[in-house]
């Protein structure tokens, strides 16, 4: 006979916190959100801690470079997606790493032979007033000086005037060598009242800009994310097809953790993955594993070494694996039987395995709901498509901002590597469909929003770690009507399409 799990599974949508006592102590700016990434024994530190409990998941819409830094200055981990060729990814990783926190790599490069036009039009598509001027005019040439709208004046100047010729030469400018830190730098910015520091290599080669501006925003970051060299901490995706390349090639260029991105995770395939990363390098690379939803599932994946284990099938916004293979469980059930066979792992091993809730995240709430049924961390896809800092394209959709989002397994990324068994073309089939988001603005704005409401609902059930919410949390089911209730309802909301006329 089969197996039955005699409870529905159910999500995070039909939960809700009941508040504990709140003491005088515990307010917002008390609540530490600093979580485990990597495992870890009993009695000591984890190798990878997060200071907010939020990864980016391993996506083409989600996780490249930019998005990166943005979510490690906040505090959490990008998991650079691994739906590309192994070079590409493992450069994303580099030039992440290449941005020192409050360095910044520079994207708008010209050089000496091109023209004022030219200068225009990059500032037009980047936004950048300063450019550096290199050999050839590579990301990483030779600098031979710098551009700013100092530099030019639009109405006395052809617009075929060469950048040579009104560029400030190198001679002429100050820079810091790369090996500066970054007080260095910013004293040398303020002694000399500049806007920015070129920092170049021995060779002169242009290896990043200090500006004056982002100095400021560092220190508005006391939450990033750092390794001991200063470098934002990263991730990247891996398969369980090409990692005899793959894993090699992210781990040069500096990735701090590796996650195995999978619909389906309790397989042979996963554990031959890790099993290979450990005869290789021992535990000294880091590598997350999953997806599973069960007990079952959770204590293979910790028998097979995994550093962290994700937990979700199907409940991703732009997921169909459910209706298309009809399996998968609700994110909240699975969550908690996880999150039970982690603890029970735990006592038994003494090795705390952290768990990610991945997928399915709708409101803010939902993040704390995932941490109260025993999440270490949460994954997010959908939640941060919608920034600036996301790879995806913004476009109008019927007169809305809208970012483009589409699911690992739908056609449009192409990524059959993630589907151990599709990985013949003619039998793959779609399990995501390709869709737009509404656009939210910029990554800091919303994750500082998003983790104030974590801290305050965490405040209101007297807890100010996540360990104590996991452990003291006291939550309820609800009831379809009390879902109505939750919401405005017997008024009629007012809004820009709504406005009464006073008599
Ligand atoms: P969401 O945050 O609800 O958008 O879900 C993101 C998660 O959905 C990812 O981290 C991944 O686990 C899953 N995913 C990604 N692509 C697909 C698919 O095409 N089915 N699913």
């Amino acid at each position: 006979m089969a197996k039955f799990f005699e409870e529905p599974s159910r999500t995070f949508n039909e939960y809700l916190l009941v508040p504990g006592y709140t003491g005088e102590n515990c307010t917002p700016d008390r609540v530490s959100l600093k979580t485990p990434l990597v495992k870890f024994k009993k009695g000591e530190e984890p190798a990878i801690s997060m200071n907010i409990p939020m990864v980016s998941a391993i996506m083409q819409a989600v996780s490249g470079e930019k998005l990166a830094c943005a979510l490690a200055q906040e505090g959490g981990i990008s998991f650079i997606y691994g739906s590309q060729t192994i070079e590409s990814q493992a450069a994303m990783v580099r030039r992440v790493k290449a941005t020192k926190a409050g360095f910044v790599g520079s994207d708008s490069n010209v050089s000496p032979e091109d023209t004022l036009a030219d200068v225009l039009a990059l500032k037009k598509e980047t936004g950048h007033a300063t450019m550096a001027v290199t050999e050839n005019g590579e990301a990483n040439g030779k600098l031979l000086g710098i551009v700013t709208s100092r530099d030019y004046r639009i109405s006395r100047m052809d617009p075929s005037e060469k950048v040579k010729n009104f560029m400030t030469p190198f001679d002429k400018l100050i820079v810091g060598d790369e090996d500066i830190s970054l007080s260095e730098a910013n004293d040398i910015i303020w002694d000399h009242k500049l806007n920015q520091l070129p920092i170049v290599d021995k060779d002169q080669k242009l290896v990043a800009f200090v500006f004056r501006k982002d100095y400021e925003s560092h220190k508005d970051h006391p939450l990033e994310l750092l390794d001991d060299k200063k470098r934002y901490i990263v991730g990247a995706g891996i398969n369980t097809r090409d990692y005899e390349q793959r894993v090699p090639a992210l781990v040069e260029a500096g990735a701090d953790v590796l996650c195995i991105d999978s619909s389906e995770g309790f397989s042979a395939w996963q554990a031959n993955t890790i099993k290979w990363i450990r005869d290789h390098y021992g535990d000294s690379v880091k590598v997350g594993a999953g997806n599973v939803v069960d007990e079952e599932g959770f204590r293979f994946l910790a028998e097979a070494g995994a550093d962290f284990v994700k937990i979700g099938i199907g409940g991703g916004s732009i997921c169909i694996t459910r209706e298309q293979k009809g399996i998968g469980r609700g994110q909240a059930t699975a969550t908690l039987d996880v999150a039970r066979a982690r603890d029970k792992y735990f006592e038994e091993t003494g090795i705390y395995v952290p768990i990610c809730s991945d997928g399915g995240i709708v409101y803010d709430y939902h993040i704390t709901l995932a941490l109260a049924f025993g999440a270490d961390f949460v994954m997010l896809g959908r939640y941060f498509a919608r920034f600036d800092e996301a790879p995806n394209k913004l476009v109008t959709v019927n007169g809305n901002y809208m970012k483009e989002y589409w699911g690992e397994g739908s056609a449009r990324a192409r990524n059959w590597q993630r589907y151990d068994m599709g990985g013949d073309k003619k039998m793959a089939f779609v399990e995501g469909v390709d869709s737009y988001i509404p656009y939210a603005g910029s990554l800091k704005d919303n994750v500082q929003i998003t983790l104030s409401k974590v801290r305050h609902t965490m405040c209101n059930c007297g807890c100010l770690t996540i360990p104590e919410l996991q452990k003291n949390a006291k939550i309820t089911l609800v009831s379809q009507t009390s879902i109505v209730e939750g919401g405005a309802h017997d008024v009629v909301v007012r809004d820009e399409h709504f406005d009464a006329k006073e008599k």
